[in-house]
């Protein structure tokens, strides 16, 4: 049984960074055959082929066309994960309203598309900004939703910055809601540094969504 569950996990993987769509979505179809958890898949799998890219991107022993068709493959084995993820932690009441966005100037949008998908799960009322999002729209956003929590994720080293540009912009139109950061970019100790509130990873970001806005079990 873990050797089925072993063998998945890497066709997972080896689906996204050996570039083979088919195998990927296929091994995503596996997964849910076999009653594996999505977030297990994603995690153990799919991502740490796309990491593997990134490093091989960084080495320039892969071309940015292979880092695109990469990330597209990654996606596509998720939409087969998606309404799984969904429905194992389908909740009906709304917990809370969040406004969720990658940061001006990056696009990297998988890792907070895993996010926006469990927080929705798990209650929240979401206000995707998508990616590359003005720091004003989140101003904007949370003030027309009325949001109890605001979420910005920024995967380069390049763009953390921007995260303490949403803090100010949010501090200056006096907006009190909390900010949570996250991305591979970013670290407990930034996240101290600008005031806001650091999660690892998505299923983190639930919890500590959750507690931030006084629902935490
Ligand atoms: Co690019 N990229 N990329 N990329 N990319 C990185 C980030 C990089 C580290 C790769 C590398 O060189 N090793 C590097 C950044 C270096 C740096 O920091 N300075 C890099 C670069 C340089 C670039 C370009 C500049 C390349 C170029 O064009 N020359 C360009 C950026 C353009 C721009 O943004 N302006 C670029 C483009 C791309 C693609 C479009 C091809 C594609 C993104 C596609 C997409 O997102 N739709 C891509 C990809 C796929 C990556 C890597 C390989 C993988 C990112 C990913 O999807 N991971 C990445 C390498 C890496 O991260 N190690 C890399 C899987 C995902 C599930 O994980 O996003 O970390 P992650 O999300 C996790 C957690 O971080 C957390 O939860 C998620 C799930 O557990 N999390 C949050 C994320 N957001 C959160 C928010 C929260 C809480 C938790 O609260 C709000």
């Amino acid at each position: 049984m873990t050797s089925d569950k072993d063998a998945i996990l890497a066709e997972l993987e080896n689906g996204v960074k050996g570039l083979q769509q088919e195998v990927a979505v296929e091994a995503a179809r596996k997964a849910l055959a076999a009653g594996m958890n999505p977030v297990e898949a994603i995690e153990n799998g799919l991502a740490k082929g796309i990491r593997e890219v990134g490093e091989k991107f960084a080495k320039k022993e892969m071309f940015v066309v292979e880092l695109i068709y990469a990330a597209e493959i990654m996606s596509s084995a998720i939409q087969v994960l998606e309404p799984e993820m969904k429905r194992l932690s389908a909740q009906r009441n709304v917990v809370g309203r969040m406004v969720l966005g990658t940061v001006a100037g990056d696009i990297h949008d998988i890792g907070k598309n895993l996010v926006r998908i469990m927080l929705e799960a798990s209650g929240f009322e979401v206000r995707d900004l998508g990616k590359d999002a003005p720091t004003d729209s989140f101003v904007s956003a949370a003030k027309e939703m009325g949001a109890d929590i605001l979420g910005a994720s920024s995967l380069m080293t390049t763009t953390v910055d921007v995260q303490k540009e949403v803090v100010n912009a949010l501090r200056d139109a006096s907006i009190e809601a909390p900010l949570l950061v996250g991305g591979a970019a970013v670290t407990e100790e930034w996240a101290k540094e600008i005031g806001a509130h650091y999660s690892s990873d998505a299923n983190n970001a639930t919890v500590m969504a959750k507690q931030l806005i006084g629902k935490g079990g």
